[in-house]
């Protein structure tokens, strides 16, 4: 088989990717270590910048979230057992956030995908890009026992964290980590959100909590905890004393609770490697960085990292120009490192970290009160949320 791009991961990265290729009419197949319907089954972000929903609209894959995605025009800190509001829209001159499960959102790019009859291995065994530092790149795979090889022009590895593509170079990039000593335990529920017109970040002495949604009749629900506690201690009941004991008092008695239809707790990390392109390869997505969720940034770096490759490449098939691929890896680090930032901050705020002592929990306690009363510093937090401009 060959095609002009091969990419590894069936991920939001590597869907969209394949999509706003398709749509300039670039050739290209999709290699996927799982099923489609394991891909689906995972529950992760949900909130899409202005920027993210645009590219949205531009891939042809906008009807899903234009129809059923909530626009939110401000965001909620709680602390000190009060809400404060912060106006995200009137802050950024009319931007906003989306809140658009990527569930429904990597459903929305299979479907795209298969009416338009592109390619997709899922299942794919032992994927291995090969020979991309010379001009006639290739991907190894297997499939139902027997091996395969994709000759392309080029290999984008979109297969997340845990991929073979970023492993690949492993000798050749230079990594820089943080890992945060709590994780967060998230519920789904088909509840109304508490809040359905604003995200709520809390900090409380008992931790962080996050009041998030899905639609109107799903909710998001997030609690710090220890890394190592079993999500098995974690009864429904436990999750929502839990909940309301960290947010106000209004919050907390309109709560709607019901059993939830997942729960996991997930680790926090800060990562990057750099660089992001080795001859005819390129990472995109979690492959290349990995952000604390609360900023709610992962998604949308890998949809502005796709957006920049498919940039390059159709420079290099239209205008016989590889600039924009020489370029790749500075210019999505350049908006990378400032989500890193951004994700780093806005987790250290709201967080209860095991060694702050007093003086470390004035400080926040101090910043806190500054950001919600200092309009240069309200307008640093939305001009952030909403997403930098790409
Ligand atoms: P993914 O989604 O991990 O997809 C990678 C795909 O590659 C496949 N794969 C392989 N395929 C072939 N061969 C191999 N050897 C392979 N190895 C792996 C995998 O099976 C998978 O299908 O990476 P991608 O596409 O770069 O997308 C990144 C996003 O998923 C991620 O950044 C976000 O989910 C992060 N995130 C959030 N981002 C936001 O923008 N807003 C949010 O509100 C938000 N909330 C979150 C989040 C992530 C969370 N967790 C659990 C990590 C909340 C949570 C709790
Ligand atoms: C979510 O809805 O899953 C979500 C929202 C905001 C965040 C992180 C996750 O910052």
């Amino acid at each position: 088989m060959r095609t002009q791009v091969a990419i590894i991961g069936a991920g939001p990265s590597g869907l969209l990717l394949g999509q706003l290729l398709h749509k300039a009419g670039i050739d290209n197949v999709i290699l996927e270590r799982q099923s489609g319907e394991y891909v689906l089954g995972r529950i992760r972000a949900g909130i899409l910048e202005q920027v993210t929903v645009d590219l949205l609209r531009e891939a042809g894959v906008g009807a899903g979230v234009d129809a059923a995605g909530t626009v939110h025009h401000s965001i909620e800190l709680v602390f000190g057992g009060a809400r404060h509001p912060i106006d995200v829209h009137g802050l950024t001159g009319g931007k906003v956030v989306t809140a658009y499960g990527q569930t429904e959102l990597t459903r929305d790019l299979m479907q795209a995908r298969q009416a338009a009859g592109l390619a997709t291995v899922y299942e794919a065994a032992n994927v291995s890009p090969l020979d991309f530092g010379g001009g006639k790149p290739r991907v190894s795979y297997q499939k139902d026992g027997a091996t395969h090889t994709l000759e392309c022009d080029f290999i984008a590895g979109c297969d997340g964290f845990h991929g073979v593509s970023r492993a690949t170079v492993k000798d050749s990039i230079t990594e820089y980590e943080k890992v945060y000593p709590f994780g967060w335990l998230g519920v789904l529920a088909d509840v109304p959100p508490v809040s359905p017109h604003a995200i709520v970040y809390g900090n409380s002495e008992r931790g962080f909590s996050l009041c998030s949604m899905r639609s109107l009749t799903r909710s998001r629900y997030y609690v710090q905890c220890p890394v190592d506690d079993r999500v098995e201690d974690w009864s429904d009941q436990r999750f929502w004393d839990e909940l309301r004991l960290r947010l106000d008092k209004d919050l907390a008695e309109r709560i709607v609770t019901g059993p939830s239809i997942e729960k996991s707790i997930a680790p926090l990390r800060s990562f990057v490697a750099e660089p992001m392109r080795f001859g005819r390869l390129f990472l995109a997505g979690d492959a290349s960085h990995i952000v604390p969720p609360t900023g709610a940034k992962g998604l949308n770096l890998a949809a502005s990292d796709v957006k920049y490759l498919c940039g390059a490449f159709i420079e290099f098939y239209r205008d016989n120009s590889s600039a924009g691929i020489d370029n790749y890896s500075q210019r999505c680090l350049r908006r990378v490192w400032k989500a890193e930032r951004f994700s780093w901050w806005l987790t250290s705020l709201m967080h209860r970290f095991p060694d702050t002592e007093g003086f470390g929990q004035k400080l926040q306690e101090a910043e806190l009160d500054y950001l919600v009363n200092s309009k240069a510093a309200s307008t640093a937090l939305a001009e952030n949320y909403v997403g930098l401009p790409l």
